[in-house]
């Protein structure tokens, strides 16, 4: 294939509700979507799937937005690629800047499976259509109105439950969700909240049977991870610091956890993912497929991706109405009564993307051709 032009376009999409974690608050959305046209008129989708601050990333919109309108749109368009497979190595020259990658890459799947008229998930290598669905749960403004969306979401099917966590918003909060509600599929998220001198309390929380903590420690570190890991009974997920497949394999080789959360976005689009789901499953270590409060286009690349044999604990990937009052995408994602996904059968990404509320969200357009 051989990529005539890139449009990018900055909508801003309010979330229903406000998602908190250990680094803040988000309100709305600043979303970067990309759409990639071919030199033969087809065209695929991909979503930039930074925040709208450097707080979880070093990635951020207008950072995203600059890297791919400067430097990886002119790397792309105009080269002779064979396959989607190998548009990452176009772009090697480039260090990090991982999610904005992944907006050209992953959009470049979506392009060639349409092209070849297969659904994304299987042109990608998926085996199971059928993906199980979690929910990940910001920091409340009281613990009542946490136990209350849990309630919902549990009411809804979803099959396990993450909640974020903080050093002001953990083991009492721990404690209340465990004795409403028994021994459901639980798990914390700190978002690097935490270091090694906070021992004692991440040893305390191992009473409540957690399925995982997820990212206790800074967000580029793997050592004190696996210090901690020897001294916990849960299970430790890495999330931030696992940018590549070499960051895979170092955090397997040092111990530093037991699961992997695998962003699509975080590590730069579907072949890296297929990389790291691959290593990840011959070394016996567990993904799930992460969320990044992705707008329909991001979410069905998720679904896609998730669909792969490694991924073998309930993802982050729920349905659109938790996050849009209306989602870009047609028809909307949603979930079984399960808490499970299937993933779509129309090709590429499997969904329409609804092209004018995309318009009436837009805030910043760039168009890059050769
Ligand atoms: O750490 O997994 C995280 C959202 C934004 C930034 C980081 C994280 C998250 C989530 C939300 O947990 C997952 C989702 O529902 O999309
Ligand atoms: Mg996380």
């Amino acid at each position: 294939m051989k990529i005539k032009s890139i449009e990018l376009i900055e909508i801003n999409l309010p979330l229903v509700h406000f998602f908190e974690t250990s680094f803040g608050r988000t309100y709305e959305r600043r979303i970067i979507l990309t759409r990639v046209r071919d030199e033969a008129g087809g065209e695929g989708w991909g979503e930039a799937t930074c925040g709208e601050t450097p707080s979880y990333s070093e990635e951020w919109t207008d950072a995203a937005w600059a890297v791919i309108e400067r430097i990886l749109a002119p790397m792309v368009i105009g080269a002779e690629v064979e396959r989607a497979a190998n548009v990452w190595d176009l772009m090697k020259q480039v260090r990090g800047n991982r999610m904005a990658k992944a907006a050209i890459e992953t959009a470049c799947w979506d392009l060639e499976a349409k092209k070849i008229g297969v659904p994304l998930w299987r042109h990608l290598g998926g085996e199971n259509r059928e993906i199980a669905c979690g929910v990940s749960i910001g920091i409340q403004d009281s613990v009542e109105q946490l136990l209350e969306k849990i309630r919902t979401e549990l009411d809804a099917g979803y099959q396990r439950i993450k909640i974020k966590i903080s050093p002001r918003w953990d083991y009492d909060v721990i404690k209340r969700v465990r004795e409403t509600f028994g021994d459901i599929l639980l798990m914390g998220d700190a978002n690097s909240a935490y270091t090694l001198a906070d021992l004692d309390k991440l040893k305390s929380l191992d009473e409540f049977g957690l399925m995982m903590l997820e990212q206790p420690l800074p967000h580029d570190d793997i050592i004190d991870h696996a210090k901690l890991q020897a001294q916990l009974k849960t299970p430790v997920c890495l999330d931030e610091p696992i940018k590549s497949p070499e960051d895979a394999r170092k955090a397997i080789e040092l111990k530093s956890g037991k699961i992997i959360n695998l962003k699509n976005g975080r590590v730069g689009g579907h072949s890296e993912s297929k990389r790291i789901e691959a290593l990840c499953r011959e070394n016996g270590m567990p993904v799930w497929c992460g969320g990044m409060l992705e707008s329909g286009v991001g979410r069905a690349h998720n679904i896609a991706i998730s669909t792969l044999r490694g991924y073998t604990l309930p993802g982050d990937v729920s349905a659109s109405k938790r996050y849009w009052h209306e989602d870009v995408i047609e028809p909307a994602v949603e979930v079984t009564p399960e808490g499970t996904i299937i993933a779509p059968d129309a090709p590429g990404i499997g969904f329409e993307v609804n092209r004018r509320r995309i318009d009436k969200l837009t805030v910043r357009r760039a168009e890059i051709n050769g």
